[in-house]
């Protein structure tokens, strides 16, 4: 595998502003469609992948984010994804998913439902980049530049009662267009955090990668990343937030609950039942990296967890 060695702020820069920063978008688009980096069917360029929010790309980097490696080539970030409503295969195909028309409906403990346009959404919110890892509760990782707002902010949008627990995520359903949605596994995927995680600067909800709107694999058109957080709790492709007082039935935990849990926070001194923790292949080199308590983020948010010490925090 050949990797460029610069230093490490030189190089995740580049990576992370692509050509799209410097180059006209039809130009980085025929640059990137004859490196073959987007994966289009056939390699054709069509209205759909026309994406309205291309406008509000690239967005401003916020500074506070910094990473200690050099942030993941993008081609991996395309073609080595989780994205079980459309195979259990990394080298997955999600073309049919139909990202416009779009809305997210806000319900539960809400001053008053409502469903809204993702278009008018991201407007409304504005978009900044955020370099974050990413840490797999499979023992692999990446560092991905980020496009999107504080999950915060889509909380303080949806007006939540004082009496709400917890946020759940829902993604979206529909058999025809996911192969997966047709096995038994219990669709649709669904996440939850506490109201305190939700609130916490790091929740970030992601609307775009590498400067441009999300690709369909990467959960577009709206997705969560919780970085110190195994990633199966970063849910794709959400229609639905629901604001709740009981913690909600997520997916992997009702598909195998004594190996996965609702916190999932990353510790590498707390093994999966089936494997250890302690360390994770980086997906840049294939290097093993020790892993890092709360995925290198506990400054942030270890204090989310004084007094839960007796939850299983950590699966
Ligand atoms: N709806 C949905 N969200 C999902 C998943 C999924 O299968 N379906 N996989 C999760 C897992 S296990 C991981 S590691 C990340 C992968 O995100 P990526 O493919 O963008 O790296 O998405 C998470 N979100
Ligand atoms: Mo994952």
């Amino acid at each position: 595998m050949h990797v460029i060695r610069r230093k490490g702020w030189e190089i995740a820069e580049n990576l992370a502003t692509p050509e799209a920063l410097f180059l006209d978008r039809r130009a980085a688009l025929a640059g990137l469609i004859a490196a073959g980096a987007l994966g289009l069917s056939g390699g054709r360029l069509c209205a759909e992948d026309a994406d309205p929010s291309a406008a509000l790309y690239p967005a401003r980097r916020d500074p506070a984010y910094v990473l200690d490696r050099e942030v993941t080539p993008e081609k991996y970030n395309l073609t080595y994804n989780n994205f079980y409503e459309f195979s259990t295969s990394k080298r997955l195909d999600a073309s049919a998913l139909r990202t416009r028309p779009w809305t997210v409906k806000f319900d539960g403990m809400v001053e008053k439902e409502q469903t809204v346009d993702v278009d008018t959404l991201f407007k409304a919110m504005g978009l900044e980049e955020r370099l974050y890892r990413h840490r797999c509760v499979e023992a692999w990782s990446m560092a991905i530049p980020w496009t999107g707002f504080p999950l915060k902010k889509l909380v303080e949008f949806a007006k939540p009662l004082s009496s709400a627990n917890y946020v759940r995520f829902e993604t979206f359903l529909d058999k025809k267009m996911a192969p997966g949605q047709r096995t038994f596994m219990p669709w649709p995927y669904v996440e939850g955090l506490t109201m305190a995680e939700a609130t916490n600067d790091l929740a970030f909800i992601a609307t775009g990668a590498y400067g441009k709107p999300l690709p369909k694999q990467q959960g577009a058109p709206i997705r969560l990343a919780t970085p110190w957080k195994y990633g199966f709790k970063s849910i794709k492709s959400i229609v639905r937030v629901s604001f709740v007082d009981k913690r909600p039935e997520t997916f992997w935990q009702t598909l195998g609950p004594e190996e996965y849990g609702f916190w999932a926070n990353v510790n590498p001194e707390v093994p999966h039942p089936r494997w250890s923790q302690a360390r994770e292949t980086f997906l840049n080199d294939g290097q093993l990296r020790p892993t890092l308590i709360y995925n290198g983020y506990g400054e942030q948010v270890a204090g989310l967890y004084k007094g839960l010490e007796k939850e299983p925090l950590f699966m």
